[in-house]
Formats: C-alpha cells, sequence, structure tokens
C-alpha cells in the first residue's frame, strides 16, 4: 500500500504533469543524455544499435510520462477497465509507431540527421517482439492499440516470452527454427516492475474449511512468482497511454546460501533455473492443441498472476465485492486464459470468503470470451488427471461449476441424457478431459466469434445446445478490425499522404470513417496516377527486400501475387503451388511470341509452420523446390518468378503487405474464422483472390462483390463434398493432374518427398476439398489477369476497395465491444485537477 503523502507535493506534481517540451534542441540533449548516461557511449563510439536505443529511450521518457497521467486518473475517476487476456500479443516494433503516435517523426528524423544518422536504418535496428504465432496475436496487439487511441481505460494482460516466436531459415528448401533470442539486447519499450509481484501456487493438497462446504485451503511448496513488466501503448492523437502488463516467472523461494556456501553453484540457483523455463518460450503452435504439461503451466500462472493484479487494483477502491463487475470488464481471448474463471472463483471463495452463488454472480458479469477457431485439433481439452495434479483446487472448483450447470440444465429439459452428455464441461473419455470451450462459455456473460459467417457457425456447431440452454442472445458476433495506425500511416506512407490529400487532413487515421472521400477522387486523372506509383513504389521496396533477403531477382513490373500467413492444410497453401506448377506447365508449352504476350507475375509466399507439424514443412519444401527449378529457367525469365520469403514476421508485413496487387485468402470455406491480413491487403489498396469465408463476405459486402475475385465452393456445400470424398475417389480435373504428373515425373526434385502431399488428396480423402476447388480457382486466376491488363479498371477497384473499407478498422470493433460486451466509455485524460 504506497502511503498518502503527508508533505506538500503539489511542485512534483507541476513536473510531473507538464510535457517535456518538443523542440528539437530539448529532443536532442535527451538523446545525447541516454547515450552518454544510459549507454556509456561518447561522440566517438555511437553506432547506429545505440543511437537507435538512445532515441528509443528519450521517446520511452515521454511514454511513460503519459502513461502515469493516464492511469492516475482513469484512478481517480473510478472509471471502469476492460482487461484483455491473452497469451499471446504480436506486437513488432514499437518506435516508428510511438514518433508517429506522439507527433514526433520529423524532429527525431532532424536530431539523427544532425548526428550523422538516417531515421529509416535506425528505425530497423529495432527487433521485433514476437510473442505471438499469427492472427490472434496480432489481433490483441490492434486491440489495445484501438483501446488506447479511442482512450479507453484497458490494459492488455499477457507473458513476457524471453524466446518469441522462433525465427525461421530456410535450408535447402526446408525450414530451420532457430531461437528468437529478442531480450538479448536492451528492450527500451518495457518498464520492469519488481514492486509488481504474486506469489502463484503449484500442486500441492487441499484442506477443507471446517465452517463451509466450499471453503478451502490450498497449500503447496511449489510457489513460483510472476513479476510485471509493463509495455507502453502510444494512443495517436491523444495524450492517453495504454499499457500492456507482462508477467516474468521466477521460483520465489530464496537463494540457497548453504548450497552456495558448499561449492555447490548451481544447485543454489536451482530452483531458480527451474521456475525461469514456465516463461521461456512461446508456444509455436498455430490452430492447434498440443496438450503438454508446460504449456497449461504457463496458462495456469498467467491467469493466477492477472486475478490477483486485477483483484488487488480492485480492493484500493474499497467497494465492496459484489461491485467488481462495475469496474473490471475482463476479455478471453480464446480458451487459452480460461483458468481465469475458476481462479476467480478461488479467490472470491477461499480468500474473500463469498458464498458460492455470489462468486459465481460475480464472476460470470466480469467474463466475456471470443472464440477463433472450430477447427477440431485448436480445442483445448486437459486431461482431468494433469489438472486435478497441478491445480488440485481448480479441478474441484470446475467440477462444482460442472455440476451446479448440469443440475440447471437437468431442471430446464428434464430427462434429456444425451443433452447433458454433449454440454457436460468433462467430456467422459478415458481419461475425462476438461473442454475449455464449454468452461469459458459457461463463465462468461457473452461469447462471440470473429466474422459474422463465423458467429453464425459456432452457433449451429460447437454451441448449438448453450444457445438453447442460454439464449440466442449471449452469442454475439464481433468482427475482426485492423489499426489503421500501423497497417496503413506507418506501412504505407505514400498513399497515405493521397488519402490525406482526399481527406483534407490526417484525421482519418483515427477515423476511418473518413476514407469514404476517396470516392470523390475516382476520376481524377493526376490521383490515380499517383496511387498508381505509391504501388510501384512500394512494389520497388519489396523487390529490393526480396533481393536481400533471398537473392531473387524480380520486376517491380510483374503482378505481384501475394500468399503470407501461416503455414496450414486449411489455408491451402499447397492448392495455389500446384496452381504455379501448372502456369509454368502452360508457359512451357507456349511459343516465345506467346509468352512475350502473358502478364508477368511474380509469386510471393511466407509464413512459419509450426515445428511439430511435417505436412506444413513438406509444403515449404515444395514451394522452394519450384521456385529453384522455375527461376532458373531462362526460357520463363521474368514471365514467372516464385519466391518464399523466409521469416515472416509483423515487420515483414509491413513491407510486402503494401506491395501486393492480388492477395490469396484460400481456406476451405468455412474453415477461417476471419482472417485479418485480407483487410489488411485491402486497406492498401490490393485486391483478394479469395474463397466465401470468414471475413472475405463482409469485405464484399462492402467494397462490392465485384471488387473481390470469388472461387470455390460455399461453405454449406463442404459437409456433402467432404461426406463424398471419404467413400470415393477425388477427380482431379486436367489442371490438377497435369501438377500432379510434373511432381511424379521429379520435375522439381525427388518425387517422393512430395508424394504425401498428393495422398493426403487422392487417398486421404481431401479434407480440404482442393480437388473440388481447383477449376474454379483456376478460372479466377484468368479473370485476375484479364482485369490486370486493364490499368484503368485496376486503379478504379483498388481505389474504391479503400474508400469503402471504413468497417475493417479495429477503431470500429473496440467500439462495438465497449459497448455491447465491456460496458466501458473512452475518458480521454484531462489534464484538470490532477
Ligand atoms: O485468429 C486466428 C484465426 O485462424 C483467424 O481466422 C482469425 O482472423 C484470427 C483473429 O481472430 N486464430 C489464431 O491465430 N489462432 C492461434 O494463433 C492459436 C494459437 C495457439 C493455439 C490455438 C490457436
Amino acid at each position: 500500500q504506497p502511503k498518502t503523502p503527508t508533505r506538500d507535493d503539489s511542485e512534483f506534481r507541476d513536473y510531473a504533469h507538464s510535457e517535456i517540451s518538443r523542440d528539437v534542441a530539448t529532443i536532442k540533449y535527451s538523446v545525447v543524455m541516454h547515450l552518454t548516461a544510459t549507454f556509456l557511449r561518447t561522440p566517438a563510439s555511437i553506432d547506429s544499435a545505440h543511437a537507435y536505443l538512445a532515441s528509443a529511450f528519450s521517446v520511452r521518457d515521454r511514454l511513460l510520462q503519459r502513461w502515469n497521467l493516464t492511469n492516475e486518473y482513469h484512478d481517480k475517476i473510478g472509471a471502469k477497465r476492460v482487461y484483455y487476456m491473452s497469451l499471446e500479443f504480436l506486437i513488432g516494433r514499437t518506435f516508428d509507431n510511438a514518433l508517429l503516435a506522439l507527433g514526433l517523426r520529423e524532429e527525431y528524423s532532424k536530431v539523427l540527421g544532425d548526428v550523422g544518422f538516417c531515421l529509416e536504418d535506425i528505425i530497423d535496428e529495432e527487433r521485433d517482439a514476437a510473442l505471438g504465432n499469427g492472427g490472434l496475436g496480432r489481433l490483441a496487439a490492434c486491440y489495445v492499440d484501438s483501446m488506447a487511441c479511442s482512450n479507453y481505460p484497458g490494459w492488455g494482460y499477457g507473458l513476457r516470452y524471453k524466446y518469441g516466436m522462433f525465427q525461421q531459415q530456410i535450408l535447402n528448401g526446408y525450414q530451420v527454427e532457430a531461437p528468437d533470442c529478442w531480450l538479448d539486447t536492451p528492450n527500451p519499450w518495457e518498464f520492469p516492475r519488481p514492486d509488481v509481484t504474486y506469489p502463484v501456487k503449484f500442486y500441492g493438497h487441499l484442506v477443507r474449511d471446517p465452517h463451509s462446504a466450499h471453503r478451502y485451503k490450498w497449500e503447496s511448496d511449489v510457489v513460483y512468482d510472476a513479476m510485471a513488466f509493463d509495455v507502453p501503448v502510444p494512443g495517436y492523437g491523444t495524450t492517453n497511454v495504454g499499457n500492456i502488463r507482462l508477467w516474468s516467472c521466477k521460483t520465489n523461494t530464496l537463494f540457497d546460501l548453504n548450497k552456495f556456501n558448499s561449492g555447490d553453484y548451481q544447485g543454489a540457483t536451482g530452483g531458480q533455473v527451474a521456475a525461469q523455463i514456465l516463461t521461456d518460450v512461446l508456444y509455436p503452435n498455430d490452430n492447434t492443441n498440443d496438450g503438454k504439461e508446460l504449456r497449461l503451466r504457463q496458462e495456469y500462472l498467467f491467469c493466477s498472476a492477472t486475478m490477483q493484479d486485477i483483484m488487488a487494483r480492485f480492493r484500493k477502491t474499497g467497494r465492496p465485492l459484489s461491485e467488481l463487475p462495475d469496474l473490471a470488464a475482463i476479455q478471453l481471448n480464446d480458451t487459452h486464459p480460461t483458468l481465469g474463471v475458476p481462479e476467480l472463483m478461488r479467490i472470491l471463495i477461499d480468500d474473500e470468503g463469498l458464498s458460492w452463488d455470489e462468486a459465481w454472480d460475480i464472476t460470470t458479469r466480469t467474463f466475456a470470451f471470443t472464440n477463433h477457431t472450430i477447427l477440431p485439433e485448436a480445442m483445448e481439452k486437459w486431461p482431468v488427471p494433469m489438472l486435478d495434479k497441478i491445480l488440485p483446487r481448480h479441478m474441484g472448483i470446475i467440477y462444482d461449476i460442472n455440476l451446479f450447470f448440469l443440475q440447471k440444465v437437468e431442471k430446464q429439459f428434464p430427462g434429456d441424457r444425451e443433452l447433458l452428455s454433449r454440454i457436460s464441461i468433462i467430456e467422459e473419455t478415458n481419461p475425462q478431459q476438461v473442454r475449455m470451450a464449454f468452461l469459458a462459455c459457461v463463465g462468461s456473460h457473452k461469447v462471440n466469434g470473429v466474422a459474422a459467417i463465423h458467429s453464425d457457425i459456432i452457433k449451429q456447431t460447437i454451441f448449438k445446445d448453450f444457445v438453447r440452454i442460454q439464449g440466442v442472445d449471449k452469442f454475439i458476433n464481433k468482427t475482426n478490425g485492423v489499426s489503421p495506425r500501423r497497417w496503413m500511416n506507418e506501412c504505407n506512407p505514400d498513399m497515405s499522404d493521397l488519402i490525406t490529400e482526399a481527406v483534407g487532413d490526417r484525421s482519418w487515421v483515427n477515423d476511418l470513417t473518413k476514407v469514404k472521400q476517396l470516392e470523390d477522387r475516382i476520376e481524377d486523372v493526376s490521383f490515380r496516377e499517383r496511387w498508381w506509383a505509391a504501388k510501384q513504389k512500394n512494389k520497388e521496396r519489396l523487390a529490393e527486400y526480396i533481393l536481400t533477403t533471398t537473392g531473387i531477382k524480380v520486376s517491380a513490373h510483374a503482378l505481384f501475387d501475394v500468399q503470407v500467413k501461416r503455414i496450414h492444410e486449411y489455408k491451402r497453401q499447397l492448392m495455389n503451388i500446384f496452381s504455379v506448377i501448372y502456369r509454368y506447365h502452360l508457359l512451357k508449352q507456349m511459343s516465345p511470341e506467346q509468352r512475350e504476350r502473358e502478364v508477368p507475375r511474380v509469386v510471393i509466399f511466407a509464413g512459419k509452420a509450426a515445428s511439430g507439424y511435417w505436412v506444413a514443412k513438406q509444403v515449404i519444401k515444395l514451394i522452394n523446390s519450384v521456385a529453384e527449378v522455375v527461376n532458373s529457367d531462362e526460357e520463363i525469365g521474368d514471365v514467372l518468378k516464385v519466391v518464399f520469403i523466409p521469416d515472416y514476421s509483423v515487420t515483414a508485413a509491413e513491407v510486402i503487405i503494401p506491395a501486393s496487387d492480388i492477395s490469396q485468402h484460400i481456406s476451405t470455406a468455412g474453415t477461417e474464422a476471419s482472417g485479418t491480413s485480407n483487410m489488411k491487403f485491402v486497406l492498401n489498396g490490393g485486391i483478394i483472390l479469395g474463397t466465401v469465408d470468414g471475413a472475405n463476405i463482409e469485405i464484399g459486402e462492402e467494397i462490392g462483390e465485384e471488387q473481390i475475385f470469388f472461387f470455390g465452393c460455399l461453405a454449406h456445400e463442404v459437409e456433402d463434398f467432404r461426406h463424398y470424398l471419404r467413400f470415393n475417389q477425388p477427380k482431379p480435373d486436367a489442371a490438377l493432374q497435369t501438377a500432379f504428373d510434373m511432381i511424379q515425373r521429379n520435375t522439381f526434385g525427388d518425387a517422393q518427398l512430395f508424394q504425401p502431399l498428393i495422398d493426403a488428396i487422392m487417398r486421404g480423402g481431401d479434407v480440404y476439398l482442393l480437388s473440388v476447388d481447383f477449376p474454379s480457382y483456376i478460372e479466377a486466376h484468368k479473370a485476375v489477369e484479364e482485369a490486370y491488363r486493364n490499368h484503368d479498371e485496376w486503379v478504379t477497384k483498388s481505389i474504391l476497395s479503400v474508400a469503402r473499407m471504413a468497417k475493417f478498422s479495429s477503431d470500429r470493433s473496440i467500439q462495438e465491444y465497449a459497448e455491447e460486451v465491456w460496458n466501458i466509455e473512452p475518458q480521454p485524460v484531462l489534464n484538470c485537477g490532477l
């Protein structure tokens, strides 16, 4: 508890609350101070790494000052906060983002220029914070950005992994993983809080409270400490600064002096080493659940520290516990943080002494849950014996949650035993398993999917019974969005300047509805030319990037056809590379004159495969093998190039996305919950080639279906096709067969390597329906080519699309969550009275 100051602190307040001057001289002084005092550099020993660090620390000073003001203000007015709980935050870089938010980019450019550095090079010194796998983690980062920019009092909570998403190297065409040691150099964007540390228990046994049927004492010697690191989230065009609080694990058993004195140095810190493992590494799985015990312990460390922290903040207000839902809304980013539900129950019952019913009422009014997938392999389930061993108290609470829930349902639908077994949180397998999606659903007052089609599907499938039991109003849709700050203004400066010109000022960055005004410029010849030139410049930047990362030279005048995302069977990179093989075949059949008339194309892939996902890794190998053959075929030249850009990341995406003409989002209908890169590509003037799936559908509704090249079967047809293919051999069309034949004739090296990929289609039931969608996919490619030939038509599509994309700002998503789920309001920090 901080002591209430009795001294006169008014002068301190005056200084703390007055913004640091923004003139170049002050900035220069602060950068030089950090260079000399924080990093011990002399003018002779400054390199760009330290120029970056010193600049970043000086920016951080400003952010932390605003951070303090924001939190002090929200505390003072007793604002309700939202807590976005996510095991992943895929943040990327922060320096440029912060400079733009603070409006100090030009000033820093000048300061760095004066000491002989170029801002762009300095920006490139920063390493990505890659604490996430893909869409789910990046969504969390966009959402905290939007909360800060829209002045919502909100925090992200996550884990501070020592090793983030692995670095992908390509050796001999294969993916090789290397650790991401992102904390090896100082990280200016985190602020360690040793004062904010909580003990987290594991294992042990329970002692029943003799006075209460529901209360227990949980005793255990295995106690870890979770220590907070705060990551400031700069708000653009506001002084509000958000926060992501990340937990780092250490043991709380003291250093063993006896062991140390007897020479056992390692033993003395043994516990420390074991504990650190908990937050050592991000699990590199996207849309799969591997059920590892270490992952469960990570999840609990995260949930326990977060719930203790939220409760500590709440207790300081002195308000009764029943008012917790009036001051805190907690959003579960998928099921990974679901142990927060039994953890809050444990705190309220065992520590605070509430009755079960009181605790349950508070808990369910506090939590809400977002589902991001219905792929069966991604569904989190924990074996009961494992949970019982590691978290005996929580297992007991989950049993009781289930018991009371089933009793209620039994009253509502007497005698329906089938129903009870379908909805039970405990699955009656051997061993029994806890279905985390059901626990999250029962423990929350709202459940949402991430695009309209996905929200409909979950109501018809995994949560069908729950809709009947708990009412349809509990199940809502919140279509994803992305941050226009990072995904337009920051990554695409030239296009952003054009939008600013059309709108009249840069206010569209915080209010994307204004991009509508681009439609007024659709006939403006000069504007159209400059629009095209901006894309061309981005393509040249990407061509340069491809050259440095792969050594492949591509023409920036070719059509850039991009598929960048995690490698997964349902995303069908395999279908893409089969179509490339078929195109190669067609080109080989042509005369040089015919080839000359083709639209030259660069097919660009990037994405990581989970380290244990063999099929996905073979797909990478196939892409690289095809690339090697095609790119070295002199007859083909620039008419077709195939590129696999290694180590896809947020920073790589910021170069790739603004440069695309076409991007592919071609999941089997009904499998991609939403997708968010589809939004980013269109917001950067690219056109989608995609299936009728996820957010592609809503993008089409907004910008006009004629702006998208749709193909493939529809979600409601998938089941019948799959059923048919379980019992019948697929019938590949001539084009697909040609691709198979070329592989099998060793055109791309040893056919044996790739036979399993063909077998998955021909003998494995073709679960992702490649053989079904391939003919319409090839037709869609033809349509793309025809449209691209018509330059004018293409530019019109591009500008119109951006103009109509306002819906896909994450600001819109966050506003909907705030109003319909969290019941919170914007609280712009007012300097008055602090
Ligand atoms: O979430 C993704 C979906 O696949 C996308 O369709 C959607 O747009 C985004 C955001 O809503 N899901 C994931 O990214 N899932 C994971 O990364 C993940 C990670 C660990 C365990 C399970 C899933």
